[in-house]
């Protein structure tokens, strides 16, 4: 098994910012932490597999709408190609990051230091198969054994509840003591998603409603945050992390998050950031047999140059 350094090691690169894993998975690396997972970790995930129940966890393709952060709608045209014998059909304001979405390690870059590994800008703003270009994830493949922390759940359990639309910061102490009660270990190479309740909370929004939140350009709700975060995920050798929140990270209505996180564990340490998750169907099947793990499988698009993808992710239970 592959010896990792810890994050008070790094960086190991000479040269390479604080807090960054350039050169750890090699100087030519394309995956991040991706590489954390490892063939065992595979194989053991998929004997996660008892009941044979599978969850989609994409959410619908069209929401949210109006969409966030200043990118579009899926327009989607169903017309007969062949008059009554084949129908075809095509999207346009397709934006990989609008609904359902893995960010890439194209999407950020740290400040002065440039995106993971060290690649510059001009290596990763043009379309076609490029440096750290989603296409690699998709050759690839993100199998392993995903941990689902249900946020939301636990603090119901408490007596209370957390606002989906309001700040509420999730860092280790949370994921630890959430990952206690529900009786699941964090191990490495897994996928850890968090359920915030935020996705079922803006399906029971009005249109209306919809509109107004968009309008903020930076809404608010609960996810990682903290300066520990990336130790955390490092030292645990988590391979990815996701949410079903807007941005993964918390952020506060109307200010939104700073991004701080989507630099530090991006464009630093190489790790794929999941957002818009619709995991509430697997939340309640967890819920119900008490099992928290299962195999995560997601097949990113293949789109040369991409910068993120939705993350056609399955849970396997
Ligand atoms: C932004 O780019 C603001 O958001 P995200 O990476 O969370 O989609």
């Amino acid at each position: 098994m592959a010896e990792y350094p810890g994050f008070s090691e790094l960086p190991v690169r000479e040269g390479a910012p604080p807090g960054s894993s350039w050169g750890v998975f090699g100087d030519d690396d394309e995956l991040g932490t991706v590489n954390f997972i490892t063939d065992a970790d595979v194989r053991a995930a998929a004997a996660l597999v008892k009941r044979g129940v599978v969850f989609a966890l994409n959410w619908d393709l069209s929401l949210p709408s109006p969409a966030f952060f200043l990118r579009g709608t899926v327009r989607h045209t169903v017309f007969e190609k062949y008059p009554g014998v084949a129908i075809d059909d095509y999207v346009d304001s397709f934006w990989p990051q609008a609904s359902s979405q893995w960010d890439g390690l194209r999407h950020i870059a740290a400040p002065d230091v440039g995106f993971y590994n060290g690649a510059s800008l001009a290596e990763v703003s043009q379309p076609g198969a490029g440096r750290l270009g989603i296409e690699k994830w998709g050759e690839r493949g993100i199998v392993g054994r995903g941990v689902l922390i249900d946020v939301l759940a636990s603090a119901e359990r408490a007596g209370g509840s957390i606002d989906p639309f309001e700040f509420f910061a999730i860092g280790p102490d949370v994921i630890e003591r959430i990952a206690g009660e529900q009786g699941v270990e964090i191990r490495g190479g897994d996928i850890l998603i968090l359920r915030t309740g935020w996705v079922e909370a803006y399906e029971r929004l009005h249109q209306c409603e919809r509109e107004e939140y968009a309008e903020l350009v930076r809404p608010g709700s609960p996810g990682l945050y903290g300066d520990d975060i990336p130790a955390f995920l490092w030292d645990n050798r988590i391979a990815a992390v996701a949410a079903d929140n807007p941005a993964l990270e918390a952020g506060h209505h109307g200010k939104g998050c700073d991004l701080a996180l989507h630099r530090s564990l991006i464009a630093l340490l190489g790790v794929p950031l999941g957002e818009l998750w619709d995991v509430q169907h697997l939340a309640h099947d967890c819920a119900a047999d008490g099992r928290y793990e299962f195999l995560l499988t997601s097949a990113p698009l293949r789109l040369g140059g991409g910068v993120g993808s939705p993350p056609n992710a399955l849970a396997l239970k």
